[in-house]
């Protein structure tokens, strides 16, 4: 049935944590949210929707692990007047398995290309699996129709697929808050291991990453774990489809824009400027972890030490940590690293009356984080590897007063948005030591161009759009396509074809009569389904209508009496008759064409161009590069470009970029045969795009099929290939047994 955004009647939100806590109030405990960025979101979200009319519930259901000390809690006060919390418990024993160890000791050093840091262990699978299974038993006794169910983050790869399996109606979405790498490093799971995490996730409907770049990566690795087609941004299942796009995450730009100017903002920074006197301010906040680039950043104020010692005196790293992860060994280190370099650099170069880095370890409160946000000159933001990094959209949207420089990391995602930053590689100590003086010495003016920039673009990329964009997304997944009747009546049909006295068949070959296959040359329908065909073709005219060109075409159905249409209607030819060509267009197309698909081939290996009479094909099912699928894009953009005498016509189709003259198609062949006998019955089957052409031009009383998802002219639909063989199957006992 269809669902979209209008239909939803509750939100249900799954993330690792529970944003919650219980706090005293006058009233007695009571339930309290953080103020984070994604609560604030998903409470716009819940808005939106409760505005829907017919929508009775707004209240946010959010199922999260919870430590012991919320078991005690009377489960009326596991609400508010926005939420109701739903605590996931679990042992002990199942939960360190899960969390520290195959969360955070396997998938984040994985995924953010720590692969040496990254544990693989069994038991913390087998754990991982459990307290997933965990999560999905509080859901299904909570989920009822017409509910959204928005599961986050790595720790959570699993219950998209388990919800599916338990409730296969579901609408899920799914968003992945850290980078997805490339598949070389997803290579390095078990194969069972990494089929498992990739079908998990499968089982969303909408799939969202924060850049271009981790869809990307995830489709490769999709294709290659699972070998699914994709089709733009759909990876096509055998019932459904996946749509699958990056949402950057971003932040509430009014709440940091107006929180600058609060009386407890304004007095602490007063009271840090104060301190610090007249130094400039360079200033940096991150969870302690590997990921966050804190080492370089150190190396790369000390060389700026070094070479600049006008500065000394003038300027102060304000360096917070916040504490995270320490009881684990690899973090333990990692703070006592940094707190012995900071210690280093104070004493090589600080003085009496100067510390070059005011360093602390510990957890701010939002007022000393706005404080410092506005305070200071410069943030240094400098990660290995960040998913989207929220820290830099905070610090620009804090600068109402259009001042501070900030310098990122190209490593993090937010690096894709925030162009207007002085960009720099964290690795090269020498950039990270230029920027910091670059910055340091940037005139207003530019400070303030480069600010309102970013500015603008996170004014208008807000959290609130991010969620929306997502829930957007749900309107254009298969459940909520124009409504095609999906089962073909199939008793009427078969009377219907029976007593017909003129029939015809028009069936498209790759992906309908045959299974699609990583080598084209291998295309080909079963043994039963050539028997059906061949007995068909006696009592109906049966026409295989296909871009396949002339000489594939009669030896993939030699033997069976069928009228052939190659390349999409350029060629025909009936049984025992030589091949008609239908299109009459010159071919002075093809050279300039070619040549614009040839750096395509050099560049993607596996890849090849196919040269037919009237087409040329730009086959890419065997190239495995990250970003085929969107130099594919690219290439069918670049040619609807191209003038040429003839018009010309580009088809994005499964793995494959065809450019044809525009003059014929199957649509223009299908309907110049229906004209040539009074047919009373006429069936079409296709699954492609090009399918659609003949779909649109046959007469309205005309049996549609199309197999697979996707919106269609067609009026049925079959779910896959091979439902296509058992339809005709059945049609041709139907004719033997009259
Ligand atoms: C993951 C991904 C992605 C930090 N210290 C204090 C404090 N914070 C707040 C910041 C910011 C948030 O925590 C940190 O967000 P990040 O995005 O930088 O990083 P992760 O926590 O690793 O989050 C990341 C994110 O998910 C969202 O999808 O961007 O890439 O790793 O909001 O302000 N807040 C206060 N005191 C602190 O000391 N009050």
């Amino acid at each position: 049935m269809s669902k979209s955004k209008n239909t939803y009647t509750r939100l249900l939100i799954v993330s690792y944590r529970l944003p919650f806590s219980i706090q005293p109030t006058d009233d007695g405990p009571a339930l309290r949210q953080n103020s984070g960025g994604l609560v604030s979101a998903v409470l716009s979200m819940a808005e939106r929707m409760g505005q829907q009319p017919g929508n009775t519930s707004t209240k946010i259901h959010w199922v999260g692990h919870a430590d012991a000390s919320l078991r005690a809690v009377e489960p009326a006060l596991l609400e508010n007047e926005s939420f109701v919390a739903h605590p996931v418990f679990m042992e002990e024993a199942v939960h360190k398995g899960f969390y520290e160890g195959f969360s955070n000791d396997l998938l984040w050093p994985l995924f953010h290309y720590f692969t040496s840091y990254a544990s693989f262990n069994e038991r913390d699978f087998s754990h991982y699996q459990q307290a997933n299974t965990r999560f999905l038993e509080e859901l299904n006794a909570l989920i009822e129709p017409g509910d959204l169910v928005w599961i986050h983050d790595f720790q959570l790869m699993l219950l998209p697929d388990m919800v599916r399996k338990a409730i296969p109606s579901a609408t899920i979405g799914y968003f992945f808050h850290i980078p997805f790498p490339t598949y070389e490093i997803i290579k390095l799971l078990p194969r069972t291991w990494r089929q498992v995490l990739i079908e998990g996730v499968l089982g969303a409907d909408v799939i969202g990453f924060h850049t271009a770049d981790y869809v990307q990566h995830f489709m490769h690795s999709v294709s290659e774990v699972l070998a699914l087609p994709i089709i733009g941004h759909r990876i096509v299942l055998a019932d459904r489809s996946v749509s699958v796009r990056h949402f950057p995450i971003s932040v509430d730009f009014t709440k940091f824009n107006v929180s600058g100017q609060e009386t407890d903002v304004v007095s602490t920074r007063l009271r840090y400027q104060r301190l610090l006197r007249h130094n400039k301010l360079i200033f940096s906040v991150d969870r302690l972890d590997y990921t966050k680039g804190i080492r370089y950043r150190l190396q790369g104020y000390e060389r700026f030490l070094l070479q600049q010692p006008d500065w000394h005196g003038r300027v102060a790293l304000v360096m917070t940590v916040v504490p995270s992860r320490d009881k684990i060994g690899q973090y333990q280190e990692l703070k006592r690293e940094i707190e012995e370099t900071v210690g280093r650099i104070n004493g090589l170069f600080g003085s009496i009356g100067w510390r070059p880095i005011v360093y602390s370890y510990a957890s701010l409160t939002f007022t000393e984080l706005m404080a410092l946000y506005t305070a200071c000159d410069v943030a240094l933001i400098t990660p290995i590897r960040d998913g989207m990094n929220l820290v830099a959209k905070e610090f620009v949207a804090s600068r109402s007063d259009q001042a501070g420089v900030l310098i990122l990391s190209e490593l993090a995602g937010a690096a894709q948005e925030l162009q207007e930053a002085l960009i720099i590689n964290p690795t090269d100590t020498q950039e990270v030591a230029d920027a910091i003086e670059q910055a340091l010495i940037m005139p207003k003016q530019e400070q303030s161009a480069r600010m309102e920039q970013m500015r603008c673009h996170i004014q208008n990329h807000n959290v609130f759009r991010w969620s929306h964009d997502f829930l957007n997304a749900f309107d254009n997944v298969p459940g909520a396509e124009p409504d095609l009747e999906t089962n073909l009546p199939v008793g009427s049909f078969m009377t219907a074809f029976a007593e017909a006295r003129q029939r015809l068949l028009l069936v498209d070959f790759d992906g309908t009569l045959a299974p699609l296959v990583d080598n084209p040359a291998d295309a080909r329908p079963t043994d039963d389904l050539r028997q059906a065909l061949a007995s068909l073709a006696e009592r109906a005219d049966l026409v295989i209508i296909s871009g396949r060109n002339r000489t594939f075409l009669e030896q993939a159905m030699a033997g069976i009496p069928v009228c052939l249409v190659a390349e999409h209607g350029a060629f025909l030819k009936k049984p025992d008759q030589p091949w008609e060509r239908l299109d009459l267009s010159a071919d002075n197309w093809l050279a300039p064409v070619r040549s614009v698909i040839d750096p395509f081939v050099t560049r993607f290996s596996g890849s090849f161009a196919e040269e037919k009479e009237t087409a040329i094909a730009w086959h890419y099912r065997m190239a495995h590069a990250d970003d085929v699928e969107s130099q594919a894009v690219e290439l069918a953009n670049i040619l609807r470009g191209i003038t040429s005498a003839v018009p010309l016509t580009v088809i994005q189709g499964n793995k494959v970029v065809e450019v044809k003259p525009a003059q014929h198609s199957k649509g223009t062949v299908a309907l110049s045969i229906v004209e040539q006998n009074a047919y009373d019955f006429i069936v079409s089957i296709g699954d492609d795009a090009t399918d659609e052409d003949m779909f649109s031009q046959l007469p309205n009383w005309a049996y549609t099929l199309k197999v697979g998802p996707g919106t269609s002219f067609a009026r049925y639909r079959l779910a896959r290939q091979r439902d296509v063989d058992t339809l005709l199957q059945q049609m041709s006992e139907v004719l033997t047994n009259m």
